[in-house]
């Protein structure tokens, strides 16, 4: 058994510092092959993306819509499942976290969603400092490993305001890791407080900042971003502040909003735009792909994607992204129970326990956002899946537990990389 200790958080430091990350690499042809019957592919289209793969080429997009056409869902699983195996074995990670979601006032309106409000608005609610160090507290007192803390472009809130909130949190509970803030809200931040988007990084740094959580993406296309959430920053804009983050040694997670206006084709363009980047300014740590919820929001006329939608688009996100290590479902987005099912699909990471999350619920749930996960649960569908449940912290490390508290044995490789 480690000794336990504190578990290390990434330093923060002003200078961006910390060994330079390397591209999460595909795992070689050999580890795949026992995993890949081409024989057994129905849909004789598949056969030679299954070469490329045996073979260690990077999948073209023309290969991507194959892969969205196909109707071999069974071969389509095994293609996935074969890098996800050679990736990670039988593991299936989950985390212990908590999502806090500060405030809904926000000054964009986009279509998708539910959860914004305007100042005054029936619903709308903006949490203070203090009622985040309670919540910080119960999670910290439960187990948490990892505060999750988003929420909409606040009007009026000073960018220092954000700063002493995880300067705070940081030194009451020093153990926690803080995955705080979208793309949209960094540059939210460059523009109140006037400066560049790589000093509003640096200064949330050293307030704390441990890592960027992939929110905001959507589509990566000026079609569906004019169709769908005009005003909100642009693909470029998303992509460049990933990759400033990743200069400065902050590791982000990257996502995609799918099942609503976007075209197929649109995806698996939003896919290559983030594995490009992950090539040139590596430090994505996994995607997740988020099912369109439409329940309460301006398109709640649309059907969603369905079951089988989301499981293409699982597998296929680990097919494309040959250089990212983790593909995670959020249970919150695809359900538990499909969730259950893509580990099967190439998913090796099912997020955590959340409890509180104000952003969507299925099933028409708008009003209760208690939505909590039990390990107890998390690991009894993991090992009916036929996976090992590994819990793990922010950045992919094991995190041990015992009667004295928690902590991830030293010797581990960070962020990027495969643990051993
Ligand atoms: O940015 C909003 C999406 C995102 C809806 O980084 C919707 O570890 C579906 O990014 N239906 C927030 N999705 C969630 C997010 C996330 C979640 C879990 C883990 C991580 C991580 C990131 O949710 C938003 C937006 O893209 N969203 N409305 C909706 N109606």
């Amino acid at each position: 058994m480690p000794q336990m200790q504190p578990a290390a958080q990434p330093q923060p430091t002003i200078d961006g510092g910390g060994a330079p990350l390397a591209p999460a690499a595909a795992p070689p042809g050999a580890a795949i092959e026992p995993w890949l019957q081409i024989d057994a592919l129905i849909d004789r289209a598949l056969a030679p993306i299954a070469e490329k793969i045996i073979a260690g080429k990077r999948l073209s997009a023309a290969d991507g819509m194959a892969l969205f056409e196909t109707r071999d869902i069974h071969g389509l699983a095994m293609l996935a499942n074969a890098i996800r195996q050679a990736r990670h074995g039988r593991t299936a990670y989950y985390n212990i976290n908590r999502h806090i979601n500060y405030s809904n006032i926000c000054a964009l309106s986009c279509k998708f969603c539910e959860f914004h409000r305007k100042r005054g608005e029936d619903g709308a609610y903006e949490y203070s400092h203090e009622h985040i160090f309670n919540l910080a507290s119960q999670a910290a007192a439960a187990g948490a490993t990892e505060l999750h803390i988003v929420g909409g472009l606040h009007p009026w809130l000073p960018f220092p305001w954000y700063l002493n909130l995880l300067e705070q949190l940081r030194a009451r509970h020093p153990q926690l890791h803080l995955k705080c803030f979208t793309a949209i809200e960094i540059d939210h931040f460059s523009r109140i407080a006037r400066l560049p988007v790589r000093d509003v990084l640096m200064a949330l740094k050293q307030a704390g900042l441990g890592s960027m959580p992939g929110g905001g993406a959507e589509v990566f296309d000026d079609r569906v971003h004019d169709q769908v959430f005009k005003g909100k920053l642009r693909s470029d804009g998303w992509l460049n502040i990933h990759q400033t983050a990743h200069e400065l040694g902050i590791r982000t997670n990257a996502t995609i909003l799918y099942g609503h206006v976007e075209t197929r084709a649109e995806r698996v363009e939003h896919l290559i735009k983030l594995r490009d980047l992950q090539d040139r300014a590596p430090g994505f740590q996994c995607i997740i792909p988020l099912s369109f919820i439409p329940d309460g929001s301006e398109l709640a006329h649309l059907p969603g994607p369905t079951g089988l939608e989301d499981l293409k688009m699982l597998a296929i996100s680990r097919l494309m992204l040959d250089n990212f290590a983790h593909v995670k479902a959020f249970w919150i987005m695809q359900s538990m129970k499909l969730s259950q099912v893509s580990l099967n699909f190439g998913v090796d990471d099912l997020d955590g326990t959340v409890v509180w999350y104000d952003i969507t619920k299925r099933e028409g749930g708008a009003g209760n956002k208690h939505q909590e996960q039990t390990v107890e649960n998390i690991k009894r569908l993991v090992v009916e899946a036929g996976f090992i449940p590994v819990e793990r912290d922010t950045l992919y490390r094991r995190v041990i537990r015992s009667r004295q508290g928690w902590c991830v044995p030293a010797d581990q490789p960070a962020a990027a990389e495969d643990p051993p």
